[in-house]
């Protein structure tokens, strides 16, 4: 199984270089990275498994963060609503977004980043996602709010985009143009 001994932190190569398109239907082997990654993500919200091998929590991961540079990233994890996002995601695009934009009050971390950074950063608030699943059928995702967050969050890492790329640096709690909270 992944742990965190498997994530990359930052100043390894393979998070600021941009991926390569992965052959669909996946290979056995990207098959079984893209499940351990959903698994690992599911572990690390599991309270015991978490405690046990010292699991930070995450909703998602992203090939790279592996010092993998396959366009792969995973995603698990329930909105406000409730509503259940689980997937293995090969080869996402933003294939459209709404010009309003989103971002959480507490701003953003990463797995890979073992510091703070504060600020907000502004994303899409809602973004239409192209992408073949696990088994190879095509997907189209219509995402808002949170969910579109954590996979823009993800997809940014496919193209070699930290989280704190996006903040203000004059001020970094400055309130995006034309965006929402989301709480
Ligand atoms: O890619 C990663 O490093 C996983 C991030 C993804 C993420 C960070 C901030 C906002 C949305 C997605 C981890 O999930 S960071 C930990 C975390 C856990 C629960 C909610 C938000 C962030
Ligand atoms: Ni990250």
């Amino acid at each position: 199984m992944l742990t965190m001994d498997d994530i990359v932190r930052e100043g390894h190569p393979a998070l600021r270089e941009k991926t390569q398109e992965v052959p669909v239907p996946l290979s056995k082997e990207d098959k079984q990275i893209l499940g351990d990654m959903l698994t690992f993500i599911k572990n690390s919200q599991d309270e015991e498994l978490a405690d046990k091998y010292n699991l930070r929590a995450g909703v998602g991961l992203a090939a790279p963060q592996l010092g993998i540079k396959k366009r792969m990233c995973a995603v698990h994890f329930e909105d406000f609503k409730g509503k259940l996002y689980s997937y293995g995601l090969v080869n996402p695009k933003i294939v459209s977004h709404s010009v309003e934009k989103a971002y959480l009050p507490s701003g953003e971390g990463c797995l890979s980043v073992d510091r703070n950074v504060e600020g907000y950063v502004p994303r899409y608030a809602r973004i239409t996602v192209k992408a073949s699943d696990m088994e190879g059928n095509e997907l189209k995702l219509r995402l808002r709010d949170f969910a579109a967050i954590v996979v823009q969050h993800e997809i940014d890492h496919l193209d070699g985009v930290m989280f704190y790329d996006h903040i203000n640096q004059e001020n970094p709690f400055a309130i995006p143009d034309n965006a929402k909270a989301i709480s």
